[in-house]
């Protein structure tokens, strides 16, 4: 397992960092906040409808929350959206029956204008499920390469096993580094 505090030392002394963890329900979203190790997570009272975990270490602010689902309590989302600096949207690579889904929630968060300089880094996660859509197909089934005017990249991880983690936070950090 990576040492991410080190990892994100080198995004110290500037400004607040606002990084949103978004992806569908069951995707590994929490598990891959828990693994980051970076503070202790805390869960907001889920007074407007759905419920935020959040981390702050340092400067740097982690927000967690479940795409899908109802549609009334979207626009609840925009109040966390703006001054994001990246976007880490988590897809369950084995859950091919709801990747269209996944699909359309992607595109549509990206649509909003307060992300549209957000960096995307997309998690190809649960790798280590026999079956699971490979990196290169999930990208394809999400229309990655259709993206326009977006920093962004794809990595496979299995958050269960802390595998690929590293790899995708320092892809996150050198690339959070360049915008700045
Ligand atoms: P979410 O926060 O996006 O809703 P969770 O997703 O982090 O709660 O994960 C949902 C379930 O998927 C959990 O299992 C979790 O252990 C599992 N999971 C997360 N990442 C991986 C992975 O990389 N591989 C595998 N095999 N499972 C993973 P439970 O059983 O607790 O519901
Ligand atoms: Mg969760």
């Amino acid at each position: 397992m990576g040492n991410f505090f080190s990892i994100f030392r080198n995004l110290f002394g500037s400004r607040e960092m606002r990084i949103l963890i978004l992806g569908l329900d069951g995707a590994g979203k929490t598990t891959i906040l828990y693994k980051l190790q970076v503070g202790e997570v805390v869960m907001t009272i889920p007074t407007i409808g759905f419920n935020v975990e959040q981390v702050v270490y340092k400067n740097i602010k982690f927000q967690v929350w479940d795409l899908g689902g109802q549609t009334s309590i979207r626009p609840y989302w925009r109040c966390y959206y703006s001054n994001t600096d990246a976007v880490i949207y988590v897809v369950d690579s084995a859950d091919k029956d709801r990747m269209g889904i996944s699909k359309q929630e992607l595109i549509s968060m990206l649509e909003e204008e307060e992300l549209k300089t957000a960096l995307l880094l997309v998690l190809a996660n649960k790798q280590d499920i026999e079956g699971a859509l490979k990196p290169s197909e999930v990208a394809e089934t999400l229309g990655l390469n259709n993206l326009r005017n977006r920093t962004y990249q794809i990595c496979k991880t299995s958050a269960v096993k802390g595998e690929g983690l590293t790899e995708a936070m320092d892809w996150l950090v050198n690339a959070l580094q360049n915008v700045k």
